[in-house]
């Protein structure tokens, strides 16, 4: 066998929940920060807000939802409160809430309307709900401001249908009385699976990791398996005065380091988890709609190319719209959605794979190679245990122009790839157009156009062996 392959045994055990899948597959979703900031022009309110400010003279939900169906975009995330403590919908445990505003005599529900636009476009909703509140009195307190963080969650996660994820901002800072508050967070997680088991919690939650920026960065090696914390180095452990203290020997993981697992860091894992990486970055500087920031919104192109690096680069984007003082989004940031979904449904229409003829160079006799023409984790193409390096080949059904190239892995069966190259074959030679590391949930492989009948893939290294559930050719 070769080196790695009793540490990578244990590695490819791990592997995602029915709740993690169901989010990964989304692949793209979008946030909508909306509050009084959107009134006040401010990033963070600071909860002395009055209600009165909050009163969007045109707020249609469904315009949301057609624009970011226009970008392929399959879920909303709104912030039903952020960290000023105002809430969108008529909370029965608070007053700083829109029943007080002006928006529709205070009849209004925003959450309501957000929520049921989505069902009618069919795409998936969540909720943002921030644990800092800089309004609450109870904040600070410990058990009442817990008491009163789980009946507000609890009215979003009985009202408003099903709920794809709950998203828990980390961030943490004083209330209106000077204090900080101590979340009791697997109090919160246990009302989420009590009432909504299928809803992944994100971020400061077990389902989905933060990437560890917001400018829409990525890494060039991207994996979904991590450990749960990693064994110092021994001769750390023996300088540190206090080696006897276990706690000592054990380094938590930042998400905001770059190596979250290649093999190197693995062999000192303590445990692993499966915890798969989303972007989230927005269309504009700020989270918030700033009038000022109209002609700031991000490029068509400058938004391809954080699609690619995240959706095509195994973590999921979740991108932010923020409504403005309309309650609409701003018809700039329309047409940039608009001209992402163009682009992407015009790249990815025809799958030149699908006439293609596909072998491989060892396969286990059963997981055929022609098996990765269905984008399901039903069927695969496998070798056996043990032959983590192979080679994919797909012959064209006659010469065209290629420029991508979509591989999946089958993630149910973890996240195996290590690296691998790309080569077409031009005038009767082999040449390499790109190559790689991580594959995972999904790698698209862009390369400048080849004219070409004939693409093989080569998977250098692996753990185990690679199981791939899809290629596609464009
Ligand atoms: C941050 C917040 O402080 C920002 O306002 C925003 O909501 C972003 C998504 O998360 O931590």
């Amino acid at each position: 066998m070769y080196e790695h392959f009793e540490l990578d045994k244990k590695l490819v055990k791990c592997a995602p929940s029915a709740r993690q899948l169901a989010v990964e597959e989304m692949e793209f979703y979008a946030f909508a920060h909306f509050t009084v900031n959107t009134f006040t022009d401010k990033e963070w309110g600071d909860g002395t807000e009055p209600e009165s400010v909050f009163n969007p003279s045109a707020l249609d939900a469904d315009q949301w939802v057609d624009a970011l169906k226009a970008a392929g975009i399959k879920g909303l995330i709104l912030t039903c409160k952020h960290h000023d403590g105002f809430c969108l919908w008529p909370s029965a445990y608070t007053e700083h809430s829109v029943k007080n505003s002006p928006y529709m005599n205070g009849q209004g529900d925003i959450v309501r309307e957000v929520s049921e636009a989505c069902a009618r476009g069919g795409i998936k909703f969540g909720v943002y709900l921030s644990p800092w509140d800089r309004n609450a009195q109870v904040y600070g307190q410990g058990k009442p401001y817990d008491d009163y963080f789980c009946n507000q969650l609890t009215e979003l996660l009985t009202q408003y249908g099903p709920l794809f994820t709950v998203w828990f901002d980390g961030a943490c800072g004083e209330g209106p009385n000077g204090k900080k508050q101590v979340y009791d967070w697997n109090r919160y997680y246990a009302l989420i699976r009590k009432l909504q088991p299928d809803a992944a919690i994100a971020i400061s939650g077990p389902d989905i990791r933060w990437c560890g920026n917001e400018a829409g960065d990525t890494r060039e090696s991207e994996w979904s398996v991590l450990p749960t914390s990693v064994s110092i180095e021994d001769e750390v452990a023996a300088n540190s005065q206090t080696s006897d203290d276990a706690s000592f020997r054990e380094k938590k993981i930042s998400e905001m380091d770059r190596d979250l697992g290649s093999r190197t860091l693995m062999q000192r894992a303590n445990g692993l988890v499966w915890r798969p990486s989303e972007t989230d970055t927005s269309i504009r500087p700020g989270w918030f709609y700033h009038d000022h920031e109209d002609d700031k919104v991000r490029s068509v192109e400058t938004l391809l190319d954080i699609w690619y690096r995240t959706v095509g680069g195994n973590s999921t984007l979740l991108l932010n719209i923020p409504p403005d003082r309309r309650g609409l989004f701003h018809e700039v940031d329309v047409e940039r959605l608009r001209g992402m979904g163009e682009y992407i449904r015009r790249t990815f229409a025809v799958n030149l794979a699908e006439d293609a003829v596909i072998t491989a160079d060892r396969d286990n006799g059963y997981d055929l190679p022609e098996n990765v023409k269905c984008d399901c984790y039903d069927t695969y193409y496998k070798p056996f245990d043990g032959e983590n390096s192979v080679t994919l080949n797909i012959k064209l059904s006659e010469s065209q122009s290629v420029t991508h190239v979509v591989i999946k892995e089958c993630i149910p069966y973890s996240q195996r790839i290590e690296k691998y190259a790309i080569d077409a074959k031009v005038g009767g030679e082999w040449v390499e157009v790109t190559s790689g590391t991580t594959v995972g949930y999904k790698k698209i492989a862009k390369f400048d156009a080849v004219e070409t009948d004939e693409i093989r893939i080569r998977i250098l290294d692996s753990r185990v062996c690679p199981i791939i559930s899809f290629v596609g050719i464009y």
